[in-house]
């Protein structure tokens, strides 16, 4: 057998990276104004230098209102004055690249604000140049908005503008208006901007709701629209296609199919995508996020499962438990509370171990956890809020509301990053935007850093393996177990070389029954959250959360 320890074609240098995403307003404040900015970033570098990763998805920091905290942009080509300066992101760029981390922007291009200058002139009047980079409609004749087409943050999708007497469409709030993807010179200068980008040295983008561009309004199709593709295709040719970057786009309605027409590097559209399906299998059919569904292993491992082996030998998958729209993966998926330690690094070895780029959202290496606001007035997210009023006028319960709030309420990641004990967990010396998470006092990046047995230290293991591992970035997936409630289990396979991963999702100690060939491996242990284990006696006792890999 020959030693196949690469496959020769399509490897690509993001294959084994990590990347590490940042929520800009809530990472570190620098000046004491209580909002997270680029010198506050800057400042912890070292820390993730420590940490291991090679890139930073750094979340909006374009110059805009803030009305969804960044994600409604009015100049791409400039900086939010609370965040810093363009000097300061130029900054943030070389000094990352001192330290080999290269930053992803965070591309949001399906709308913009409402401030944004197109828009202001585009408003102005029916026959402005502008007019067209948006999309307008005619009122019914009574009035009343096109269609009964909703945003995603509430209420219609349509918003009266009594200047020029027509509706305007935005899938966000109203004050994000969608741009018109059908008029070639919103591509054209959507190209020329990320261009500009690109010559400053970035490392890629993060493509906000891509999957919504290729829309036909009239139609009601809004994702996979049928320009969808071509666009990407004109994207990459025109922008990043000569470039060796990364790409990655958000795209909540990417099958397996889909997104194999996405990140086939043939088709020279994108690097990967983040795809969402086990993330909504934990979210009720008709009431969405806000009212949750217990988390299903079987489901989760068939869901993953899937797209191991779908995209196993086209395209590449991304891998996240979390981000800034999401809850605290150890609140959802593990124990928050006395296995807290143990089910966050199991979390972290069951996704890190899998084929795909993965991602870690701030203060997942330290373990950070849900919040639970008492009072609907602490929350600042335009999503909760929205839905919340709306709700509760819909004669919801508040108890009700405020419970999936708790669940799956996107300031559950928004929370500070929680520095050290001191006040503010260190994150400001003012008053910060957003409340703290109470637990700063036990759960910081300064508790971690001091033990050598913490959540951070084992990141960076994991992050480490991926480095040295062919195995861990190209091997095949074989799923193990699959209808075992509580164990997710699996082998990597490449050439000679094999890996078993084990992941227990039980707070209680578990028998684990492997298929009997796999009941007496010997091998050598890579990781563990517990003692290491070289090999497997005949029957063997899980402890609660423990999760390890053997190479074999
Ligand atoms: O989680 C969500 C689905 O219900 C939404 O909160 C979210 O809007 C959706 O994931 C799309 O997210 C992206 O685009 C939004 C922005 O608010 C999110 O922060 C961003 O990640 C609009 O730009
Ligand atoms: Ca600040």
């Amino acid at each position: 057998m020959p030693d196949q320890t690469y496959p020769d074609t399509n490897t690509q240098w993001w294959h084994n990276s990590v990347v590490y995403q940042i929520y800009p307003r809530s990472f570190c404040d620098a000046n004491g104004d209580g909002i997270g900015d680029l010198t506050g970033i800057i400042h912890k570098l070292d820390y993730l230098q420590k940490l291991g990763i090679d890139l930073i998805w750094l979340s909006p920091v374009y110059k805009s209102p803030m009305d969804d905290n960044g994600y409604d942009i009015s100049d791409y080509q400039d900086i939010a004055s609370e965040f810093g300066t363009l000097a300061d992101m130029e900054t943030l760029i070389s000094e990352a690249a001192k330290r080999n981390i290269r930053i992803l922007m965070d591309l949001v291009v399906n709308h913009t604000s409402d401030e944004h200058p197109w828009f202001i002139a585009a408003r102005s009047s029916r026959d402005n140049p502008y007019r067209d980079y948006y999309i307008w409609r005619a009122p019914l004749a009574d009035g009343s908005p096109p269609d009964d087409q909703r945003s995603f943050f509430g209420g219609s999708a349509w918003e009266w503008d009594p200047t020029t007497e027509a509706y305007y469409y935005h899938l966000f709030s109203k004050r994000q208006p969608d741009l018109n993807w059908e008029n070639p010179a919103v591509q054209q200068e959507v190209h020329q901007m990320m261009n500009w980008w690109l010559d400053k040295g970035i490392g890629g983008f993060r493509m906000d709701v891509i999957d919504l561009i290729g829309k036909q309004v009239d139609q009601k199709i809004i994702t996979n629209g049928p320009r969808l593709h071509p666009l990407l295709q004109d994207m990459h040719q025109a922008s990043f296609g000569s470039r060796n970057v990364l790409t990655v786009g958000e795209t909540w309605s990417a099958t397996p199919e889909i997104a194999k027409l996405y990140s086939d590097p043939a088709r020279k559209e994108l690097s990967m995508i983040f795809q969402f399906e086990h993330i909504t299998q934990t979210w009720d059919p008709v009431h969405g996020k806000w009212k949750p569904r217990p988390f299903d292993l079987v489901e989760f491992k068939r869901i993953i499962g899937k797209w191991q082996t779908e995209l196993a030998d086209c395209g590449w998958n991304s891998l996240f438990w979390n981000n800034h729209d999401l809850p605290r993966a150890v609140s959802k998926y593990g124990d928050p509370g006395k296995y807290r330690v143990a089910s966050a690094k199991m979390l972290a070895t069951a996704l890190h171990c899998l084929k795909g780029t993965p991602y870690i959202y701030q203060g997942e290496e330290i373990g950070m956890t849900n919040v639970r606001f008492d009072s609907i007035d602490d929350y600042q997210d335009i999503e909760s809020l929205n839905h919340y009023h709306e709700r509760i006028a819909a004669g919801v319960p508040h108890e009700e509301m405020m419970e999936g709030i708790y669940a799956n309420g996107r300031d559950n990641a928004r929370t500070p990053m929680q520095w050290n004990h001191q006040a503010n967990a260190g994150f400001t010396t003012g008053t910060p935007w957003l409340k703290l998470n109470p637990n700063y006092p036990q759960i910081n990046a300064e508790a971690a850093l001091a033990d050598p047995d913490s959540i951070f230290y084992h990141y960076q293991q994991l992050i480490r393996l991926r480095k040295t591992s062919a195995l861990l970035t190209y091997g095949d997936y074989q799923p193990l177990l699959e209808d075992h409630p509580q164990i997710f289990a699996y082998l990597r396979h490449l050439g000679e070389q094999r890996l078993l991963v084990v992941n227990s999702f039980s707070a209680q100690p578990i028998e684990l029954n492997l298929p009997r060939e796999l009941n007496t491996i010997k091998g050598k242990g890579i990781i563990s959250n517990y003692t290491i284990r070289h090999d497997l006696e005949n029957k063997t006792r899980l402890a609660p959360y423990e999760s390890f890999a053997i190479e074999f």
